[in-house]
């Protein structure tokens, strides 16, 4: 009967590790799939690079931080399968006294200085890189406020507008809930583009996973970033610093478009948002 028992018990344990594995597999093969510039349910990995800056951040996560996690992960596992089973009551019932080994506590304090060492060096060559704007072509400023972002086009004659989320019942199909807007940020693809952001009442933060672009907005702090975006497309951020009850309520989307399609865009954009302008300029002039 106890062999039994312990038969079945060793059957669970070797059905739980198969299940884990199945998963693990299932996790790793299903991750790549299906990558866009957008959340997508289930996902696991990171979205896919859209910048230069996103695709060395990726890097330095997929070449340098996981093989190091890995590697430490299943020596410090091993050790403690070792512990385990050597030491384990049956195997070892009386238990020794020794407490102090001086070379192997030299070791666990020097290697992990080694490795963080060893990580720093291109972890700070890759934030100067981010923190730098190479000859920007272009320059947007996007400004937060409790709850909805906007933008402005300094060298494109001042254009400016507010970017909303679309309501849930209001949403028309294919449009994404919590992350379309009424007016997207457009911009040129395949263009260096300075982004400076502040913010007008609380701190947010635009967020834009693909870009690898975080920066803080904070009232009377002019911030900068920069992205250069590779291809063509629809890309979503959400704001990323808690900043009041509707947080979760001021997405972020931006459409990178050809030059031509970019100036086409600007020349509407220009009429649309003319009235609109006028309109800030009162509560501006009203609020002094
Ligand atoms: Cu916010």
């Amino acid at each position: 009967m106890v062999r039994f028992e312990r038969l079945s018990a060793k059957m669970a344990t070797a059905r739980a590790l198969l299940g884990y594995a199945v998963a693990f597999i299932g996790i790793v093969m299903v991750a790549p799939i299906g990558r866009t510039a957008e959340p997508q349910p289930w996902q696991i990995a990171m979205q896919p690079a859209a910048t230069p800056v996103r695709e060395e951040l990726s890097a330095l996560h997929d070449h340098i931080l996981m093989p190091i996690i890995t590697v430490i992960t299943l020596f410090v596992l091993a050790l403690l399968g070792i512990a385990m089973y050597r030491f384990s009551h049956r195997r070892h019932p009386v238990p020794t006294r020794t407490s102090h080994n001086t070379v192997i506590e030299m070791l666990w304090t020097v290697v992990p200085v080694l490795i963080l060492v060893i990580i720093a060096i291109p972890s700070f060559k890759l934030m100067y890189y981010m923190d730098r704007v190479p000859n920007p072509e272009m320059t947007i400023k996007v400004t937060g406020h409790q709850w909805y972002w906007s933008y402005e086009y300094p060298d494109q004659g001042g254009l400016a507008f507010d970017s909303n989320i679309i309501p849930e019942n209001e949403l028309k199909p294919g449009q994404k809930r919590l992350l379309d807007v009424d007016n997207p940020l457009v911009v040129p693809a395949g263009t260096v583009i300075r982004v400076q952001i502040t913010g007008t009442d609380v701190f947010h933060s635009w967020f834009i996973p693909s870009f690898g672009v975080q920066e803080y907005a904070v009232v009377g702090r002019l911030n900068e970033s920069w992205m250069k975006i590779e291809h063509e497309g629809t890309y979503y951020g959400q704001c990323n610093q808690i900043c009041g009850v509707n947080h979760a309520f001021m997405p972020i989307k931006v459409e990178a478009v050809s030059k031509e399609a970019f100036q086409q865009w600007l020349a509407d954009a220009k009429k649309k948002f003319a009235m609109h302008d006028h309109d800030a300029a009162m509560r501006v002039a009203a609020g002094n």
